[in-house]
Protein backbone atom coordinates (compact mmCIF):
# COMPACT_ATOMS: atom_id res chain seq x y z
CA UNK A 1 0.00 0.00 0.00
CA UNK A 2 1.38 3.29 -1.12
CA UNK A 3 0.59 6.24 1.40
CA UNK A 4 1.21 10.08 0.64
CA UNK A 5 1.39 12.97 2.99
CA UNK A 6 1.73 16.70 2.10
CA UNK A 7 3.33 19.45 4.13
CA UNK A 8 6.04 21.97 4.46
CA UNK A 9 8.28 20.91 7.49
CA UNK A 10 10.09 23.76 8.03
CA UNK A 11 12.25 24.52 11.23
CA UNK A 12 11.79 20.36 10.92
CA UNK A 13 10.56 18.79 14.90
CA UNK A 14 10.01 15.82 16.60
CA UNK A 15 5.91 16.53 15.73
CA UNK A 16 6.75 16.05 11.85
CA UNK A 17 9.01 12.80 12.65
CA UNK A 18 6.21 11.60 14.30
CA UNK A 19 3.81 12.18 11.99
CA UNK A 20 5.42 10.65 8.88
CA UNK A 21 6.55 7.60 11.13
CA UNK A 22 2.82 6.96 12.01
CA UNK A 23 2.05 7.55 8.17
CA UNK A 24 4.63 5.21 6.97
CA UNK A 25 3.45 2.31 9.51
CA UNK A 26 -0.19 2.58 7.28
CA UNK A 27 1.46 1.09 4.27
CA UNK A 28 4.66 -0.03 2.25
CA UNK A 29 6.11 2.95 0.87
CA UNK A 30 5.33 6.41 1.86
CA UNK A 31 5.92 9.41 -0.64
CA UNK A 32 5.77 12.86 1.08
CA UNK A 33 4.60 16.27 -0.88
CA UNK A 34 6.91 18.86 0.30
CA UNK A 35 5.35 22.28 -0.35
CA UNK A 36 6.93 24.88 -1.92
CA UNK A 37 8.47 28.06 -0.88
CA UNK A 38 5.85 29.98 -3.56
CA UNK A 39 3.17 27.76 -2.02
CA UNK A 40 3.89 29.03 1.66
CA UNK A 41 4.34 32.65 0.39
CA UNK A 42 0.74 32.36 -1.01
CA UNK A 43 -0.94 30.63 2.10
CA UNK A 44 1.03 32.72 4.55
CA UNK A 45 2.64 35.93 3.03
CA UNK A 46 6.09 34.46 4.34
CA UNK A 47 9.15 32.27 3.26
CA UNK A 48 9.86 29.68 5.10
CA UNK A 49 12.70 29.79 7.17
CA UNK A 50 14.24 26.74 5.86
CA UNK A 51 14.35 26.96 1.72
CA UNK A 52 12.16 24.12 -0.15
CA UNK A 53 15.46 22.03 -1.22
CA UNK A 54 16.91 21.98 2.60
CA UNK A 55 13.45 20.96 3.35
CA UNK A 56 13.49 17.93 0.84
CA UNK A 57 16.57 16.88 1.41
CA UNK A 58 15.97 16.54 5.63
CA UNK A 59 12.60 14.38 4.42
CA UNK A 60 14.34 12.24 2.00
CA UNK A 61 16.94 11.25 4.35
CA UNK A 62 14.50 9.69 6.45
CA UNK A 63 14.47 5.73 6.71
CA UNK A 64 10.39 5.32 6.39
CA UNK A 65 10.03 8.27 4.08
CA UNK A 66 10.79 6.19 0.03
CA UNK A 67 10.17 9.47 -1.98
CA UNK A 68 9.62 13.34 -1.84
CA UNK A 69 8.54 15.56 -4.40
CA UNK A 70 7.26 19.35 -4.34
CA UNK A 71 3.79 20.43 -3.63
CA UNK A 72 3.40 23.28 -5.90
CA UNK A 73 -0.05 23.97 -5.65
CA UNK A 74 -2.93 23.29 -2.97
CA UNK A 75 -5.14 22.98 -6.35
CA UNK A 76 -3.56 19.78 -7.45
CA UNK A 77 -3.57 17.12 -4.80
CA UNK A 78 -5.77 15.13 -6.98
CA UNK A 79 -3.12 14.68 -9.37
CA UNK A 80 -0.12 14.04 -7.02
CA UNK A 81 -2.19 11.49 -5.41
CA UNK A 82 -3.38 9.78 -9.12
CA UNK A 83 0.32 10.54 -10.67
CA UNK A 84 1.83 8.97 -7.47
CA UNK A 85 -0.92 6.17 -7.42
CA UNK A 86 -1.00 6.69 -3.55
CA UNK A 87 -3.76 4.10 -1.49
CA UNK A 88 -4.25 5.96 1.56
CA UNK A 89 -3.73 9.93 2.33
CA UNK A 90 -2.91 10.98 5.68
CA UNK A 91 -3.08 14.40 6.85
CA UNK A 92 -2.59 15.65 10.74
CA UNK A 93 -5.76 16.90 12.53
CA UNK A 94 -5.35 19.90 11.83
CA UNK A 95 -6.87 19.55 8.72
CA UNK A 96 -9.92 17.58 9.63
CA UNK A 97 -12.03 17.03 6.90
CA UNK A 98 -10.65 19.23 4.45
CA UNK A 99 -9.72 16.50 2.37
CA UNK A 100 -12.67 13.77 2.61
CA UNK A 101 -13.30 14.64 -1.35
CA UNK A 102 -10.71 12.55 -2.02
CA UNK A 103 -12.38 9.52 -0.87
CA UNK A 104 -13.70 8.34 -4.06
CA UNK A 105 -9.98 7.57 -5.19
CA UNK A 106 -7.81 6.97 -1.86
CA UNK A 107 -8.64 6.64 1.60
CA UNK A 108 -8.31 9.61 3.88
CA UNK A 109 -6.45 9.37 7.13
CA UNK A 110 -5.92 12.46 9.72
CA UNK A 111 -4.14 11.37 12.42
CA UNK A 112 -2.87 13.32 15.55
CA UNK A 113 -0.80 16.45 16.08
CA UNK A 114 1.68 15.51 18.38
CA UNK A 115 0.84 18.47 20.98
CA UNK A 116 2.86 21.25 22.45
CA UNK A 117 5.29 21.59 19.87
CA UNK A 118 4.72 23.48 16.62
CA UNK A 119 7.15 25.55 13.95
CA UNK A 120 5.43 29.03 14.56
CA UNK A 121 6.26 28.07 18.61
CA UNK A 122 9.78 27.16 17.52
CA UNK A 123 10.19 30.65 15.91
CA UNK A 124 8.44 33.03 18.55
CA UNK A 125 10.98 31.11 21.12
CA UNK A 126 13.71 31.84 19.11
CA UNK A 127 12.84 35.29 18.47
CA UNK A 128 12.65 35.97 22.38
CA UNK A 129 15.88 34.94 23.41
N1 LIG B 1 2.25 18.00 12.58
C1 LIG B 1 1.99 17.15 13.67
N2 LIG B 1 2.27 17.57 14.94
C2 LIG B 1 2.78 18.81 15.15
C3 LIG B 1 3.03 19.66 14.09
C4 LIG B 1 2.76 19.23 12.79
O1 LIG B 1 1.52 16.01 13.51
N3 LIG B 1 3.00 19.18 16.42
C5 LIG B 1 1.92 17.53 11.24
C6 LIG B 1 0.83 18.37 10.56
O2 LIG B 1 -0.45 17.99 11.00
C7 LIG B 1 1.07 18.06 9.10
C8 LIG B 1 2.60 17.77 9.04
O3 LIG B 1 3.03 17.62 10.39
O4 LIG B 1 0.36 16.89 8.70
C9 LIG B 1 3.34 18.93 8.39
O5 LIG B 1 2.98 20.09 9.08
P1 LIG B 1 3.19 21.51 8.39
O6 LIG B 1 4.56 21.63 7.90
O7 LIG B 1 2.65 22.55 9.32
O8 LIG B 1 2.26 21.35 7.13
P2 LIG B 1 1.34 22.44 6.48
O9 LIG B 1 2.05 23.75 6.37
O10 LIG B 1 0.03 22.36 7.19
O11 LIG B 1 1.26 21.90 5.00
O12 LIG B 1 -1.13 20.51 1.26
C10 LIG B 1 -1.16 20.79 2.61
C11 LIG B 1 0.04 21.49 3.08
O13 LIG B 1 1.19 21.21 2.33
C12 LIG B 1 0.22 21.14 4.53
Amino acid sequence: MRVITFGTFDVFHVGHVKILERAAALGTELIVGVSTDALNYSKKQRYPIYEQSQRAYIINSLKFVTEVFFEESLELKREYIKQHKADILVMGDDWLGKFDEFNDICKVVYLERTPSISTTEIIEIVKAI
